[in-house]
């Protein structure tokens, strides 16, 4: 593992996770999935799909539907409550992330090899003070990020499998987003495509 500290606040762990832990960890989702399959989230108001499709475990899940975005704790098709973080996503929380409380909410994003992310700020939490920790497993993607507002100049990031990266501090709500899919550079998903796990402090 090295990391590189990109700019005040956002450090970046390449190949935090081995091969061995991102295929454990790969199971983990998985068996997740089955209890709380991904959903279609939509924009607010215009109703608009997302192109990704997302899950979530911990005590708290964010959600979005047309009534807007919110951390709820249970799924919002079915009811299910969201099943417990990972203990891999919560050492890697102690090791790095350098926040006293535990996460309470760790969102689970899934890309075909179509989907991207538009850019957005996480302020849906109540404790800025606390980090973003995102996992990224499978294809490999292009990460863009900006500073606090939207508009300004940007600079991108490949993110690959096993790498972590932390928003923190300066970092915390700055706009980001993921450009593309980089589809057929890893073959740990099957069907292929990316996950993304990113642990909050939602409360
Ligand atoms: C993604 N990540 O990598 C999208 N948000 O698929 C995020 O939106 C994100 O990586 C907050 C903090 C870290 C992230
Ligand atoms: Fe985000």
């Amino acid at each position: 593992m090295t990391v590189v500290e990109i700019r005040p606040g956002l450090r970046l762990y390449k190949t935090a996770l081995d091969r061995a832990a991102q295929e454990s960890l790969r199971d983990q989702v998985r068996e997740i999935l089955r209890a709380v399959p991904l959903f279609q989230p939509v924009m607010p108001r215009t109703g608009k799909p997302f192109s990704v499709r997302m899950s979530n475990c911990g005590p708290l899940g964010w959600v979005s539907d047309r009534a807007g975005y919110r951390y709820q704790p249970d799924h919002p098709d079915t009811g299910q409550a969201w099943p417990p973080i990972p203990e891999t996503l919560l050492r890697l929380w102690r090791d790095l992330a350098a926040y006293a409380k535990a996460p309470d909410a760790c969102l689970i994003n899934y890309y075909d090899a179509t989907a991207k992310m538009g850019a957005h700020q996480d302020i849906d939490e109540q404790d800025f003070n606390a980090p973003i920790l995102s996992v990224s497993l499978g294809d490999s993607c292009r990460f863009r990020f900006g500073g606090d507002t939207r508009g300004g100049s940007t600079q991108s990031l490949i993110l690959e499998s096993g790498d972590v990266l932390i928003f923190g501090g300066p970092a915390r709500k700055m706009f980001h987003g993921v450009d593309r899919i980089l589809p057929k550079t890893s073959t740990l998903l099957d069907p292929p495509g990316r996950i993304n796990l990113t642990l909050r402090r939602a409360r």
